[in-house]
């Protein structure tokens, strides 16, 4: 869809909002996040370090011998022997650490390939202050995590990669608080996501927790960029948490000489104004102080303004046609193995995309870390965020549709201030069936509902080739649904030579932009031979060469994302010799190796315009 002139459809999917009761919730969603915006800029207490464990594949501490749910005997309770004959089964303080921010599998030999369930204990100091709220924020958690503090339930969280908090002020103490949390990253069937997928299930707190603080009527969220269509406006919102009736709030941009004062009614104040900020490009990522101040509470924030949107195959960045130049990337660590706890690994992995010509990331297959958003932005770097929608979802459950909502909503809710990010991604690879087709068009519907200023896609790979040497052809069902449409093709690996690939032609049933959303094969760094030997870093690139011969032939390629920068581990990848538990569909290798396909790509994308 070309969002900036169609008027028509505008009103058609207006209409069609407005008969399915979305348009009324547009605001609401957009308006009512889970989350507070923008961590970075509050006071806060950390809580990563070491924690102590149980490991618990059993959940021993969670049921009892005949399933029941456990009370007085559940390890939440943190009990301690009172006297020499008191029978406790289980010790926080005598077990295992583990060290927050980070999965478990890399921490420990015995966790490699575990599964299942681990209790983490922290005890902390609190000063508590009057006037004050306490809000325990978890950035991320995989899979299934149950929390309780002082020996309280507090909730519950599915989901590996997005942030959550609660309100923790009644429950937290002056003095010694214990927070114990009950981490299961089993794959469940009915999961986002599910039971099968090509990269390691990486279980833990993997990444930071904080205890933030904030005064009692709080800046909770904001959203702030420059209209769609005229980026000489700058409009947004922002909300004030247990406000008070006309709520004074202000948003300021010092370096545009801007200061707006504004009225917040029911706890919303919505603004627009005129200023002419530098847009934010890829080659000039500009970013502005902003602070937004309410009665009691301020935030300052660094933004960037642009404009996205499509026009028949084209990409278009603040009006410009755009060729996303880009690599897949996976929340994996640089020089080394399991989730990313650094910034500094974050800056690693968008350097090498950066050194090979990149413009464009797709981060797959899940929300990345939130400092890894912020990073790509800062180094001019174009994001595609994505959820864990992956392969066999359980599309008939409406559980699993309304978990991959909040997964969706989540990520939107936390990122979407983030000028970098352009596209957000409701699906990677699954396969075309009514069930399917609903689910998703449900989630391209949310993600336009929470944020109708980016464009929405998925990654396919339902392309069908129409006979020998006839073209290939994207009709998938989800194209209606989409804005920009991923391909996922491995010409040259799965089922043909790299060479054939240079002639391959493609149709697209759709006047949209496509992107190669994942292409490549697989080599183990510093195996060599001739580009027909399977494994070597020649055929590799042979399958590189070839497919950028093909790319050319595609008039309405906006844009390639080359599966993928590095070497990642995943449990599908067995062969021994050569996998070794890892994908070797890596262009550098796990110690940071670049192969020969990394030049030819750079080649490609250095003389791309
Ligand atoms: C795909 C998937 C990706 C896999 C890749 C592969 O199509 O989207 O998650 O890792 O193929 O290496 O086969």
């Amino acid at each position: 869809m070309h969002i900036k002139n169609s008027s028509i459809l505008k009103v058609i999917f207006a209409v069609h909002l407005l008969c399915t009761g979305w348009l009324f919730a547009q605001n609401d969603v957009a308006q009512n996040s889970r989350i507070i915006q923008n961590i970075e800029s509050r006071e806060k207490q950390t809580l990563d370090g070491l924690w102590q464990t149980i490991i618990d594949p059993l959940e021993n501490g969670y049921y009892n011998h005949q399933y029941g749910l456990r009370t007085k005997k559940g390890f939440f309770n943190n009990k301690k022997p009172k006297k020499p004959s008191d029978l406790i089964e289980y010790d926080f303080d005598s077990d295992y650490q583990l060290t927050v921010p980070g999965d478990w599998n890399t921490q420990m030999e015995k966790l490699y390939y575990y599964e299942g369930t681990i209790w983490y204990k922290r005890s902390f100091n609190f000063k508590k202050q009057s006037g004050q709220k306490e809000l325990l924020y978890f950035e991320a958690v995989n899979y299934h995590a149950i929390v309780y503090l002082n020996g309280e339930k507090i909730g519950e969280h599915k989901g590996g990669f997005t942030p959550f908090q609660f309100d923790v002020t009644e429950q937290l103490k002056e003095g010694e608080n214990v927070l114990i949390v009950k981490v299961d990253n089993q794959r469940k069937k009915e999961g986002i996501p599910t039971l099968n997928m090509d990269w390691w299930n990486y279980g833990g707190i993997t990444r930071s927790v904080h205890i933030l603080k904030v005064p009692e009527q709080y800046i909770s969220d904001y959203s702030i960029q420059v209209n769609i269509d005229n980026p000489k406006l700058i409009e947004g919102w922002i909300k004030v948490e247990n406000y008070k009736a006309n709520e004074k709030v202000s948003i300021a941009i010092p370096e545009l000489k801007k200061e707006v004062k504004l009225t917040a009614k029911n706890g919303i104040a919505e603004f627009s104004f005129k200023a002419s900020p530098k847009l934010w490009t890829p080659d000039n990522p500009k970013l502005y102080t902003i602070q937004i101040s309410s009665e009691t509470d301020k935030v300052e924030d660094r933004i960037g303004f642009r404009t996205i949107e499509t026009q028949g195959h084209k990409i278009l960045l603040n009006g410009e046609e755009i060729f996303l130049k880009g690599v897949c990337i996976h929340e994996e660590a640089p020089y080394g193995l399991g989730r990313i706890t650094s910034n500094e690994q974050n800056q690693i992995l968008l350097g090498w995309a950066k050194e090979l010509g990149s413009n464009f990331v797709r981060l797959a297959h899940y929300t990345h870390n939130e400092a890894m958003i912020k990073e790509a932005e800062k180094m001019g770097i174009l994001v595609w965020a994505e959820v864990p929608v992956y392969w066999s979802v359980d599309f008939e459950n409406p559980e699993t549709l309304q978990n991959a909502t909040t997964q969706l909503e989540d990520m939107i809710a936390r990122d979407k201030n983030r000028a970098g990010v352009i596209l957000w991604s409701v699906a990677n690879e699954t396969k075309e069936i009514d069930t399917r087709n609903q689910f998703l068009k449900t989630l391209t519907e949310k993600a336009r509902a929470a944020d109708p200023t980016r464009l929405i896609t998925a990654a396919l790979n339902s392309q069908k080739k129409k006979g020998k040497g006839q073209p290939v052809g994207i009709e998938d069902k989800l194209g209606e649904y989409v804005d920009v449409i991923g391909i996922n093709n491995y010409c040259g690996w799965y089922g043909s030579d790299p060479k054939p690939c240079r002639d391959v032609k493609w149709t697209n049933s759709y006047n949209k932009p496509v992107i190669m959303s994942e292409f490549g094969g697989g080599a183990l760094q510093g195996m060599h031979g001739e580009p027909n030997e399977i494994w070597t870093e020649e055929y590799q690139e042979a399958i590189y060469e070839n497919n950028i011969l093909m790319f050319e032939n595609i008039e309405f390629l906006s844009g390639t994302a080359a599966w993928i920068l590095k070497d990642f581990r995943s449990p599908r990848r067995t062969l021994r010799r050569i996998q070794n538990d890892h994908n070797r569909k890596g262009i550098i290798s796990e110690h940071g190796n670049k192969k020969l396909a990394f030049y030819t790509l750079q080649e490609y994308y250095r003389s791309k315009k």
